[in-house]
C-alpha cells in the first residue's frame, strides 16, 4: 500500500530555501523576489521589470537582486506607492524661485521660468537679463533716454525738464524759476534771452553795463 515520503525530512529536500511536502511528492518554493529555478530546486532572481508591465513602475523599472525598484525622470518624485511618478514641486526650492533667476511656474511636467518687468529671459531659460528699453521702436522718450537695470529713464537737454509723466519734456522757464538775468528776462522755447533796461547795454556775461 501507498505510503508517503517525506522528502523534506532529509537535506530540505534539496531545495535551496523551503521545502513543502506534498502526497507522494515534494516541492520547493522561494521567498518573496526570487523564482524557482529549472531545476526546481534553487532560487533566482526575478526579474520583475519583464512582468510586462514594466514592474508596475510609472516610469523606470530597475532589477535588483531579490526586489526591484522604480525610478522617476528628472522633474518627478516617486509617490508613496514606490511606483508612479509624480511631478515634482519644481519651483518649491529658493523661495519659489526654484533654478530660476527670477520668476518660476509650475507647468506640467516640469518648470518654466520667467522675468520680472524690464527684464528678458536668456537663451538658457533660467537666467534674465535687461531689457535695453531706448534701443526699441518706437521710442519710449521724448528726447534722450538712458537705459537702468531693470528699468529706463527718460532725460531732456538743457532747457527743457522731464514732466509729470516722465517722458514728454517742455521748456523750462528759466526767468520765472532762476531769474537769470540783471534786468529783464523773456522765455524762450528751450533757453531764455536777457535784456537790459534803456541805457545800459547787454555784456556778453549776461549782466548789464551803462554805455
Ligand atoms: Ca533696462
Ligand atoms: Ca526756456
Amino acid at each position: 500500500f501507498f505510503t508517503d515520503v517525506r522528502e523534506c525530512d532529509e537535506g530540505n529536500g534539496g531545495c535551496s530555501y523551503t521545502c513543502h511536502n506534498i502526497p507522494g511528492s515534494f516541492k520547493c518554493s522561494c521567498p518573496s523576489g526570487l523564482q524557482l529555478a529549472s531545476n526546481g530546486l534553487d532560487c533566482e532572481d526575478a526579474n520583475e521589470c519583464l512582468d510586462g508591465n514594466n514592474g508596475g513602475c510609472g516610469h523606470e523599472c530597475s532589477n535588483v537582486f531579490g526586489s526591484f525598484v522604480c525610478k522617476c525622470r528628472p522633474g518627478f518624485r516617486l509617490d508613496v506607492d514606490a511606483r508612479s511618478c509624480n511631478d515634482f514641486e519644481n519651483c518649491a526650492l529658493n523661495d519659489g524661485r526654484g533654478d530660476c533667476q527670477q520668476i518660476c511656474n509650475e507647468i506640467d511636467n516640469g518648470r518654466e521660468c520667467s522675468c520680472y518687468h524690464g527684464y528678458q529671459l536668456t537663451r538658457n531659460g533660467v537666467n534674465c537679463t535687461d531689457t535695453n528699453e531706448c534701443l526699441e521702436e518706437p521710442r519710449r522718450c521724448h528726447q534722450f533716454c538712458n537705459n537702468t537695470e531693470g528699468s529706463y529713464r527718460c532725460f531732456c537737454d538743457v532747457g527743457f525738464v522731464l514732466d509729470a509723466n516722465d517722458v514728454t519734456c517742455s521748456d523750462y522757464d528759466e526767468c520765472m524759476y532762476v531769474q537769470p538775468c540783471e534786468h529783464t528776462c523773456k522765455n524762450t522755447f528751450g533757453s531764455y534771452q536777457c535784456g537790459c533796461l534803456q541805457g545800459y547795454r547787454l555784456h556778453p556775461n549776461g549782466s548789464c553795463v551803462g554805455w
